[in-house]
């Protein structure tokens, strides 16, 4: 099972790209990861599935102001276990431990992104990664 993982711009900008990776690595293995500045039509395609909702102009705007770290973890139960160590979307509710509880900023500037579904990693991946990128050996 795989799963995608972004580091958004609050964490890069702040030097936290090491002590995430860290995290993420002690629950899966990476088969591809990079940095990049997503542009509009990527960010876009990214969050589709939020279009039409209230953050969605402000969500674009702030996952294209500075560079991400993309990446793919692969493991048994990834995308669940991916998201517990997130924390909640909102750093306010995200448990002391969780990457967003403790590094979270807002509701919006909440550090990271993981896919929350089989069907939206196999969407979400493709958008950063070919076939190719990825080394799973
Ligand atoms: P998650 O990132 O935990 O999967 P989501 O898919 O519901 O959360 O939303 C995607 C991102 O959109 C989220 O990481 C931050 C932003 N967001 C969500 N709800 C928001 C809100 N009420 N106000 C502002 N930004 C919000
Ligand atoms: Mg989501």
């Amino acid at each position: 099972m795989k799963t995608l993982i972004i580091i958004k711009p609050d964490a890069v900008q702040r030097g936290l790209i090491g002590e995430i990776i860290g995290r993420f690595e002690k629950i899966g293995k990476i088969l591809g990861l990079k940095l990049l500045l997503m542009d509009k039509e990527r960010a876009q395609r990214l969050y589709s599935v939020h279009e039409g909702k209230p953050f969605y102009d402000e969500l674009v705007d702030y996952i294209t102001s500075g560079p991400v770290v993309v990446g793919v973890l692969d493991g048994e139960n990834i995308i669940k276990i991916a998201r517990e160590i997130l924390g909640a979307t909102n750093p306010e509710n995200a448990v002391a431990g969780t990457i967003r509880g403790d590094f979270g900023l807002d509701v919006g500037k909440n550090t990271v992104h993981g896919s929350d579904s089989v069907k939206s990693a196999e969407y979400e991946i493709p958008i950063f990664f070919s076939e190719n990128e990825l080394v799973d050996r």
